[in-house]
């Protein structure tokens, strides 16, 4: 039912979530992301859309290695599980994926597409060979990922990790800077990607981080061992803030920058330094937390203005990779700078006054106003004294130009992306080490370079060195005996291109073909914002490499862009001993302060040898994990309500994206729900199952009105399913059940039994997409796949426009002139019809008697009816 083809009759449309890692088991927020999906995909395909949904198993990765180590089961066999098992459950959640199309990226298949990609870009010189820094465990001889470094040591050997260069291969993201920018910044009126969130293009903007300042060089004469200066003399500095050169009172280098390693030669101390500065993991997030530390070289430079000698430092607050791996220090403006000198009694030199009276220099403390530029004026900086920021920048700049020492430049924030990893469950880097040619890449037809799937990670290295069968070859070139690459890819390269791949899995000549051509871009990308910035940066920068190797036609890969919220939990605890034990949320009464705060809790029941009543430690809410014993395990609310009711929950229990709290109550209230249309649905069966038409039925006033509020709920509905608005969907169907259940016990003429009809009909359309089980169900038993077909391709409800008028006037009812009550009669109605509803009203009311006979009725439109006896 739910595969699909390139149907050039329709319009198509793109709808995927972010393939999941096969951890083994489906968590709440896999349900919502794939409910989300999978909403989308039932409403547009009513509306006529040729709609995708595909799925696939990011299943390369560290997790599956650490999962083998400690179950003595191979990555391989480990996987394959948990993607089997999975599926059952996504299967059971009645997901309308085309599963014709499903792909696993440790399937090579799929991964020689990666090798072969990776050679092309070799061959355009975008892939390359360089140094990277590695964290590098000195016992077990081995690289380890960031998330193996804990608190500076290795996670199985507990020693400490160093900080180590090693070769590896990089992709030029930075050619494609200024084009990734471009389609996402906010200020750029032509940027593409208008249909993701802000919050997802700032973050992206700031991840590229383009920078525009002044690149300088502070000149020097400090000599290498073997005579030759080093940098040709030259300190590199990047600053964004040339308008403060004047206040230049130290310099600071990072801890890798050629002038603290010829320092560190020298010097013990400052070897020391540097290397209890490198310990520790090496992402940047540890870096900025650090304590601004720092160690003179003992060399000096030259300013290049006032000429006089600078202290040049080195500092861990300075990154290599980032600019020149250098910065001037200015303490009295740049607050990392402040707190330095502070520390280490560099003097502090004011360059920058403000123009506002309530900012006042103050050389003892940090004060934010130091750092903003929109009301400075330059002071003791002759020869720059009186100019504003942007005018100082310029004039600073070409004073430097003059002096051939620098120029205005743009930075970026962006590196290359580096792909080797040191592992085993990945893409083999298809390279092979001649001892005569080096590292040569493997010919297009050997591919794939298969990775072998016996293999057994220990945790000691990766075992691929161990693997004879891997690991020996020849020389594509020469033929003599040589060694494979043992590194693999960075799994973010399975998931830069696997959603083009669902377009044509099978293909076993082309990466991409046609297909891909049909249905990208995607027009709906659903995932979660942790993935706002590599993944989807990578995926656009391969999306871009792609076009300009020729096999695609398009700038960017995902149209639109959703973030769905987290699933939350509450977590409590209670300290018993030594360790922390957590208690499920079900399983414990809130005690809430005055303000309808939770400030505590008591348990519930005995639990774990805790008894019942025992006071509780509340710690907040937060993502739902097992070690905080607050997940939920959707297949527990499966085996108990069904899926309809996983979904349900999920989906009204918060706007799609927003974060969503969990309350087990209200599980139980959308089951009810469920229910309620269930039971009203067979109640009412007999007349039900009916074709819908409502055309020329002229209603009474009652019955047109809870049409009338029907229709209204269906235009919202229409509205919210439009913008994705899923949750008030979910509570506009439980609207409409209520109209319908207040209509059904209300005592009214035959014709509510079509308004009836009708509304069934409406909400088993509009909450199929949120509860196909039980709507497929009931459509089937109602009758109404006999008439319209199958759910899944009937047409999606509109409200009704003649519905929706405001289409009553109240008239005046009146016996023999007498004013007796009123009337509510359509706006269009006809006079007969207005007499007879007349003359029913004074008879039901006993204002005529049924035998009585009628003389005249006169109406005047829209006014007044008079029955004259
Ligand atoms: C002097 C200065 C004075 C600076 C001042 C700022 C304020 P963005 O805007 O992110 O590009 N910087 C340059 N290279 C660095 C490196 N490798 N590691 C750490 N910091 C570095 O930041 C540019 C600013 O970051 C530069 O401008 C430099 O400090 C610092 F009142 O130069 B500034």
């Amino acid at each position: 039912i739910y595969q699909v083809s390139e149907d050039k009759q329709k319009k198509k449309y793109y709808a995927c979530s972010m393939l999941p890692y096969p951890s083994g088991k489906l968590h709440m927020g896999h349900v919502r992301n794939y409910t989300i999906n999978d909403m989308l995909t039932r409403h547009l395909r009513m509306k006529g859309f040729n709609v995708l949904m595909p799925m696939g198993w990011d299943a390369f990765g560290l997790p599956a290695e650490n999962a083998a180590i400690k179950n003595h089961r191979s990555p391989a066999d480990w996987t394959q599980d948990n993607i089997a098992e999975m599926k059952r459950q996504m299967l059971a959640l009645g997901l309308a994926i085309d599963w014709s199309r499903e792909i696993s990226s440790c399937d090579p298949t799929y991964y020689r597409w990666n090798q072969w990609f990776f050679l092309k870009m070799l061959e355009k010189g975008i892939a390359y060979r360089s140094t990277q820094v590695v964290n590098w465990d000195p016992v077990d001889n081995t690289v380890l990922a960031n998330e193996q470094v804990i608190d500076g040591k290795g996670w199985r050997t507990g020693a400490s990790v160093e900080r180590r260069e090693i070769p590896g291969y990089y992709l030029k993201i930075t050619d494609y800077a200024e084009e990734l920018l471009q389609a996402v910044a906010l200020n750029n009126p032509q940027a593409q990607l208008t249909g993701w969130p802000d919050r997802v293009r700032i973050m992206q903007q700031n991840w590229l981080g383009k920078s525009k300042g002044v690149r300088f060089a502070f000149q020097h004469h400090i000599t290498q061992p073997d005579g030759g200066l080093v940098g040709d003399g030259k300190l590199f500095v990047f600053t964004t803030r040339a308008d403060t050169i004047m206040g230049v009172t130290f310099c600071a280098v990072a801890l890798d920058h050629p002038i603290a390693k010829l320092a560190a030669s020298t010097s013990s101390t400052l070897a020391q330094f540097i290397e209890q500065c490198k310990l520790g993991g090496t992402t940047e997030a540890e870096w900025v937390q650090k304590d601004k530390l720092g160690c003179s070289s003992g060399y000096f430079v030259e300013h290049p203005i006032t000429r006089q000698p600078i202290e040049v430092w080195v500092a861990n607050y300075v990154l290599l990779e980032y600019g020149d791996g250098a910065v001037m220090g200015v303490p009295a403006h740049d607050e990392r700078d402040f707190a330095f000198a502070w520390k280490y009694q560099i003097p502090i030199k004011q360059v920058l006054a403000s123009t506002l009276a309530t900012h006042v220099f103050d050389p003892q403390k940090w004060q934010d106003w130091y750092a903003d530029k929109d009301y400075m004026v330059t002071i003791h900086s002759a020869p720059f004294d009186g100019l504003g920021h942007d005018s100082c920048v310029q004039a600073v700049a070409s004073y430097l130009q003059n002096l051939g020492l620098g120029s205005l430049t743009t930075t970026w924030r962006l590196r290359d992306w580096g792909i080797s990893r040191q592992r085993y469950w990945g893409t083999p880097i298809p390279i092979i080490h001649c001892p005569h040619h080096g590292a040569v890449p493997v010919p297009e037809k050997d591919l794939p370079v298969v990775l072998p799937t016996h293999l057994m990670p220990d945790g000691s290295g990766n075992p691929l060195l161990q693997c004879p069968d891997f690991l020996h070859t020849i020389c594509p070139q020469c033929g003599s005996p040589s060694v494979r690459e043992t590194d693999t890819m960075d799994t973010f390269v399975d998931s830069s291109w696997y959603f083009m791949r669902y377009c044509n899995p099978q293909d076993g000549l082309n990466m991409v073909s046609e297909s891909a051509r049909y249905w990208m871009p995607m027009d709906q990308y659903i995932g979660g914002i942790e993935h706002a910035i590599l993944h989807l940066l990578y995926a656009r920068f391969w999306t871009k490499v792609m076009r300009d190797v020729g096999l695609l036609n398009i700038d960017e890969p995902f149209s639109h862009l959703f973030t769905q919220g987290m699933v939350l939990n509450h977590t409590y605890s209670l300290k018993v001993g030594a360790e922390k034990r957590y208690f499920w949320p079900q399983d414990v009464e809130n005690i809430y302060n005055s303000e309808g705060e939770i400030i505590g809790a008591q348990l519930l029941l005995d639990t774990s040898g805790v008894p019942k009543g025992t006071k509780l430690e509340y710690e907040g809410i937060g993502t739902m994990s097992k070690s905080k014993n607050n997940g939920v395990d959707p297949q527990d609310i499966i085996d108990k309500f069904g899926s309809d009711t996983a979904r349900f929950y999920t989906i009204f229990a918060a706007p799609p994206d927003s974060t969503l709290e969990w309350n087990g109550h209200a599980v139980d209230g959308s089951y009810r729900f469920i229910k309620r249309v269930f039971i009203f649905c067979r109640k009412h069966k007999p007349i039900l199952g009916k074709p819908k038409g409502m055309e020329n039925i002229q209603l009474e006033a009652t019955l047109s009105d809870y049409r009338k509020q029907v229709h209204t709920v269906l235009k919202q509905i229409n509205f919210d399913y439009e913008r994705m608005q899923y949750n008030t969907v979910a509570s506009g169907c439980m609207k409409v059940l209520n109209v319908l259940e207040e209509l059904a016990s209300a005592k009214l003429a035959v014709s509510k039994d079509r308004v009836l009809n009708e509304g069934i009909n409406l909400l088993l359309r509009v909450l199929y997409p949120i509860c196909p089980h039980v709507c497929y169900y009931l459509w089937q038993e109602l009758g109404y796949a006999k008439l319209e077909g199958e759910l899944v391709d009937t047409s999606w409800p509109e409200a009704s426009p003649e519905a929706l008028i405001s289409d009553h006037v109240e008239m005046v009812l009146q016996i023999n002139g007498k004013h007796r009550g009123f009337l509510q009669v359509p706006v269009h109605a006809e006079e007969p019809w207005i007499r007879n509803q007349a003359i029913g009203l004074a008879q039901e009311r006993g204002w005529v008697g049924v035998t009585q006979s009628v003389k005249r009725v006169v109406v005047v439109a829209g006014r007044l009816v008079n029955i004259v006896t």
